[in-house]
């Protein structure tokens, strides 16, 4: 009855996005199908109307309404239309600040706030605008007489920007804000809260069969000082992306975050740094013969590890013919290595420098192997020049992999320098420079905001990668911000992470009827 219900809805929608004529009425549309979550079944339509937008060229361009502005060069550019910066300069004055008579409008200031998100290196009327924009409204939100609603949108938007966030995480947040907007469309809400329901019981599905597999491997029982997080390492992949045709997807995704949280403790936590040469030696020859060397615990991991991947491999081998478990196997080596080079570090009391630590930490946080994996995963048909992602990683990894370490050694690195463990991103910078703590804090947020930038412009660029990948390496980025907002989310068990669970996996999104 619900999929009868939503194909209905659907179809109204398309009808309706079909009929738009005013273009800032389109360009809303499309800001509330992403932000309800529900954008994925529009796509042809979606590009239809920025691309008739597009043709306009920017000369007519609405140059006194800040919010149309913004909302159009935020959208154009996130579907990866060249629109330079200097659409906002009629905003500014002739000293290059915005006019200060902007402030009033407080709708203009979060669109533009939320604009300059999408902003490359070097771009300084969006720096200025993300200054002017977030100063404002900081200022606004400490008003009495702020109307409830937008002081809801705003504090949320200046705690992260949109273009920052999980998109299944902001669609369930967004879809309860709808509801008491005035204007808003009683059926873009109902196709939002039923599609919501549908893909969540595709989630369950992948989430059971993930649980099942998990207590089978018997890694959470056998190995008592690692890590037991199937329910966060399986979230990890409603955040890279959560489209219900994509649970094969998720599913291997899912065993690949779970080895990698496993074999991450057995090097920072268990292992002698004589296994640990070991292990790394066994995962470079990818041979059954190199178990006799291997301690027992690192037996059952290391076949495990083989057995997953090599059984990955075995699929794309039969769908597409082609044999992936080299490149597979490679991204294996590489995050063992690194994992291997922060474990000398630790025991020899070695302080690398910043980039020295940077150099090796993009790897060890596993982001090139995810995204590897990913890559043969999402691709059909595989090329020979998106293989070589493999072998040379492209910018776009080490993007996604540098703020996944920036923000993970924000929240994880007090517990791990309590335990002990190799200096991270923040001691690295602190040794450095004489910094404190805090300023140290400072530079890697702010180092997170320049290293999107460079994703930003990697949109552009010509790539191998398919648009999935692309989406699923920043949503990697995305997912880690949102993992460690509150301090250690996958590993603590807290309550940030429970509540994610529930309104993600657990409680549906009570209906009407
Ligand atoms: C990192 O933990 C870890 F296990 C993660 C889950 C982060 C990214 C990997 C995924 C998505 P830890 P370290 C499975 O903070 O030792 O221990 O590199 O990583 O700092
Ligand atoms: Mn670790
Ligand atoms: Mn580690
Ligand atoms: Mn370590
Ligand atoms: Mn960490």
């Amino acid at each position: 009855m619900y999929a009868r219900r939503a194909a209905k809805l659907k179809e109204d929608v398309k009808i309706m996005l079909n009929k738009v004529v005013d273009p800032l009425d389109g360009l809303e549309m499309i800001d509330d199908l992403q932000r309800l979550g529900v954008f994925y079944h529009f796509e042809d339509e979606i590009k239809r109307v920025l691309e008739g937008l597009y043709d306009n060229k920017f000369d007519n361009w609405n140059e006194d309404d800040l919010h149309a502005t913004a909302l159009k060069f935020r959208l154009l550019r996130q579907h990866g239309y060249d629109v330079p910066q200097e659409v906002f300069k009629s905003f500014m004055d002739e000293t290059g600040h915005f006019k200060a008579c902007l402030g009033k409008d407080i709708r203009g200031m979060l669109y533009l706030y939320e604009a300059s998100y999408l902003s490359f290196r070097g771009e300084s009327i969006l720096e200025e605008a993300r200054h002017f924009a977030t100063r404002n409204l900081e200022q606004n939100l400490k008003r009495k007489d702020i109307d409830q609603d937008v002081a809801v949108l705003v504090s949320h938007a200046l705690e992260l920007p949109l273009h920052w966030r999980v998109p299944r995480l902001e669609a369930r947040w967004f879809i309860d804000l709808y509801e008491r907007r005035p204007n808003m469309n009683p059926m873009l809400l109902q196709l939002a809260r039923l599609d919501f329901n549908i893909v969540q019981a595709t989630h369950q599905e992948d989430l059971k069969h993930m649980s099942r597999w998990w207590n089978r491997t018997g890694l959470g029982k056998k190995l008592g000082f690692a890590r037991d997080r199937l329910m966060e390492n399986f979230l990890w992949t409603i955040g890279l992306n959560f489209k219900p045709q994509f649970s094969n997807l998720r599913r291997n995704v899912t065993v690949i975050n779970a080895l990698i949280t496993t074999i991450d403790d057995v090097y920072d936590v268990y292992g002698t740094l004589d296994e640990l040469e070991i292990f790394t030696d066994a995962v470079e020859r990818w041979d059954i013969s190199a178990m006799e060397q291997l301690p027992d615990y690192m037996k059952i991991c290391f076949l495990a590890l083989l057995n997953s991947i090599n059984e990955m491999g075995y699929e794309t081998l039969k769908e597409q013919g082609v044999h992936i478990i080299p490149h597979l196997q490679k991204s294996w080596e590489d995050l063992c290595k690194c994992y291997l080079a922060e474990a000398k570090w630790y025991y020899s009391g070695y302080k690398p420098t910043f980039e020295e630590y940077m150099k090796n930490a993009w790897i060890s946080i596993a982001a090139p192997a995810i995204l590897t994996h990913a890559y043969f995963l999402c691709t059909n048909p595989i090329t020979p020049e998106g293989s070589e992602c493999s072998k040379k990683y492209p910018s776009i990894f080490q993007w996604s992999g540098t703020i996944l370490r920036l923000a993970d050694d924000l929240g994880t690195s007090p517990d791990e320098m309590k335990r002990g463990d190799n200096p991270k991103s923040i001691q690295c910078y602190m040794y450095e420079t004489g910094a404190s703590e805090e300023d140290a804090r400072k530079y890697i947020k702010y180092l997170i905001g320049e290293t999107w930038k460079k994703m930003n412009e990697d949109r552009f660029a010509d790539s191998p990668f398919p648009q999935t990948l692309v989406e699923i390496a920043m949503n990697l980025a995305r997912m880690s911000q949102c993992m460690y907002q509150y301090g250690d989310g996958h590993a603590t068990q807290g309550q940030e992470t429970k509540d994610r669970v529930s309104s993600l996996l657990i409680n549906p999104i009570p209906l009407e009827y």
